[in-house]
């Protein structure tokens, strides 16, 4: 009596699924934008992930004796990797976008973490290092394989088509930002000039066409985008207080970042142009390190799609412990 129900639950889920699949295929509507960020709500750093209109937060980790940081939603929008000390030193962990099912992918006694999933969602980026100096190394997924691809460097950001990693330049004195083929080959800087100290957190646009980045200049952190041709700098933060931690909406319409207010971080977003910011969180800790998937449409209704990516995790999830493919 009790396996048939379990059967019945697992065909169920099968089901919906398909039924979710064939709906989504049929509609093609992109479900309602879903930020995923690191907050500190309770004792400790864990992720978080709401519907960009602020809607059904959710802590994904949970766990107060670790800092759980740097979430980076993949391109389907199924799995988040991010970094977290729960294992002494950090480490590189993926979870279902519900928080279910977290297993470690790094084992190593130096720092892992910036954790970026490549376009098509088979390789990870990270950085391994400590002191603010290391290297950045390339996981792939399936066969959980590791390969260094720069001997130094910062935390980086993948090319749309996945052939390019771009990282803050270590090789110079002034600050730039540099683009290294994702098999090693052909470095370049883009030759950006006039910051007074290293840029950091870049992040690629979707339609390869600009890269945005956090940098300090005139005695304050901003964001800035610039052209993958090294052009058009532009300030995208002149009315925000400390920003950083750029991410792009899968559309590329819009860019999601933190910023201080009083002493709180909390995330924002904005178009590339730096034009229409909105604030996202209100809240006294800090929030920060945030990766949007889905609609960049701010006004959405939730529950007009009815297929939110955490639902069709969430099945997806139900699916795999049921033996499904
Ligand atoms: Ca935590
Ligand atoms: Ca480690």
């Amino acid at each position: 009596m009790r396996r048939s129900a379990i059967a019945i639950t697992a065909r169920a889920a099968a089901l919906i699924c398909v039924a979710l699949f064939v709906v989504g295929a049929a509609g093609a509507q992109t479900p309602a934008g879903r930020v995923v960020f690191r907050g500190n709500r309770g004792e400790s750093y864990e992720i978080y992930s709401m519907y960009a209109n602020g809607t059904d937060l959710r802590n994904l980790t949970n766990l107060n004796w670790a800092y759980d940081e740097m979430p980076d939603v993949s391109p389907d929008g199924a799995r988040v990797v991010f970094s977290s000390t729960r294992d002494s030193n950090a480490e590189i962990y993926v979870m279902n976008a519900d928080g279910s099912d977290q297993r470690r992918l790094t084992e190593n006694p130096a720092i892992d973490w910036r954790p970026k999933w490549s376009p098509d969602g088979s390789q990870i980026l990270f950085f391994r290092g400590g002191g603010g100096r290391g290297e950045l190394w390339i996981l792939d997924v399936n066969a959980m394989g590791e390969r260094r691809l720069t001997e130094s460097g910062a935390a980086g950001d993948w090319s749309p088509d996945g052939a390019f990693v771009v990282l803050p330049d270590p090789d110079q004195v002034t600050s730039d930002l540099m683009t290294i083929g994702a098999d090693g080959a052909n470095r370049a800087s883009l030759g950006i000039k006039g910051f007074d100290s290293r840029v950091e957190s870049p992040a690629w646009s979707p339609d390869g066409s600009q890269i945005a980045f956090e940098a300090y200049k005139a005695g304050q952190w901003d964001v800035f985008t610039v052209g993958s041709d090294g052009g058009s700098l532009e300030n995208v933060t002149e009315d925000l207080t400390e920003a950083g931690a750029p991410a792009w909406t899968p559309d590329g319409a819009r860019i999601v970042l933190s910023a201080y207010v009083a002493d709180t971080q909390n995330l924002f977003t904005m178009a590339p142009d730096g034009s229409d910011v909105r604030r996202l969180t209100d809240h006294p800790g800090h929030d920060s390190y945030p990766s949007w998937f889905g609609s960049s449409d701010l006004t959405r209704s939730v529950s007009a799609g009815g297929k939110s990516p955490f639902t069709w995790a969430w099945l997806k999830g139900v699916g795999a412990r049921a033996g499904m493919r």
